[in-house]
């Protein structure tokens, strides 16, 4: 459609559209306090990437949540995050209270652990991205919700796409302009429908399609990176529109980067962490 405004990394960063540089006096306190919350069993992996992205997008505090046999895991890859087993959605109460941004999915699972702490970050009103299994869970008809006065951003590939709006794979496909903007309506909510030239969609409407990225990105773990990158833009108080047009942007444009590097084929999601590093500093 004609509305739908080109972004790219390139775009953003040519408008002063990107974080740029801090502030000489500022401190991690100004930086943001992220939370994310995943990890269920059989998938740490997807956790520890959002929460390395995180930081590497530029938090000033990353907090993980997630089940007790993954907290050793993420210390020893990344000491400074703050780690904690969450076994009820009371227990995440106080990490909620400290969080200027959740971010929820990656690895969840939908079992009770992962439907109780979704509960409770629905509940909260801070700054939240949602993906991966928390996008399948609030497709059940039980978690029926909208964030009209919530600042929000959905992340779905076409898969969880299809789930939310309760149709099959290859009818978001055909039209994903229309599939991303009734999602937007629907949710009431900043989404990025992923996949080859991702779009952004607002529900007033408007939206871009992304020209970075490359088929290199297809791989495990690839968008719970993406999840960790918008949890830190939110963080430091962007709305979801930028968030979600930087952060897309930020991402891609790190695995082309790594793609001219390296190649396409084998390249994985952690690679992309000191590109992503890069990119929120030009
Ligand atoms: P198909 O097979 O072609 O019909 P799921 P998930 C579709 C965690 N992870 N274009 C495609 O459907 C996540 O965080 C943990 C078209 C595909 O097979 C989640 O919590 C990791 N179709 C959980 O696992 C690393 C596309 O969706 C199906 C598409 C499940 O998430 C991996 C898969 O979707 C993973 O991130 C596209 N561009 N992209 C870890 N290391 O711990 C996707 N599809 O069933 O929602 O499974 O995405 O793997
Ligand atoms: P996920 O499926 O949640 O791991 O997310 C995959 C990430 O890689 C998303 O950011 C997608 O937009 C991106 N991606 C996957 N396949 C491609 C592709 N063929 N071209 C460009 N980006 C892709
Ligand atoms: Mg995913």
């Amino acid at each position: 459609p004609d509305a739908c405004q080109r972004i790219s990394w390139h775009v953003l960063q040519q408008q002063g559209s990107l974080p740029g540089a801090r502030r000489g006096n500022s401190h991690k306190g100004e930086h943001g306090h992220a939370l994310l919350v995943g990890g269920n069993r059989g998938m740490g992996g997807a956790i520890a990437l959002a929460a390395e992205s995180c930081y590497r997008s530029g938090a000033g505090l990353v907090s993980v949540a997630t089940v007790e046999g993954h907290v050793p895991m993420l210390l020893s890859r990344r000491p400074e995050l703050m780690v904690q087993e969450v076994t009820s959605g009371l227990a995440l109460a106080p990490q909620l209270d400290k969080a200027t941004s959740i971010g929820c999915g990656p690895g969840l699972g939908q079992d009770s652990w992962g439907q109780l702490m979704l509960q409770s970050v629905l509940a909260s009103d801070v700054p939240l991205v949602l993906d991966a299994d928390a996008l399948n869970l609030l497709a059940k008809p039980q978690w029926q919700t909208s964030f009209a006065q919530r600042s929000v951003v959905l992340t779905p590939h076409p898969g969880e796409a299809a789930r939310l709006l309760q149709v099959s794979r290859e009818q978001i496909q055909a039209d994903r302009f229309a599939s991303a903007q009734q999602l937007a309506q629907r949710y009431q909510a900043v989404v990025v429908l992923k996949g080859q030239g991702t779009l952004v969609a607002h529900p007033d409407g408007r939206l871009c399609l992304c020209t970075d990225g490359n088929p290199g990105m297809a791989s495990g773990g690839m968008g719970d990176v993406l999840t960790g990158v918008m949890a830190a833009l939110l963080a430091q108080g962007y709305s979801a529109w930028q968030v979600a047009q930087m952060g897309v942007c930020i991402h891609s444009a790190a695995a082309d980067l790594e793609a001219q590097a390296g190649g396409e084929r084998g390249l994985l999601a952690a690679d992309l962490m000191h590109s992503i590093r890069t990119l929120v500093n030009l």
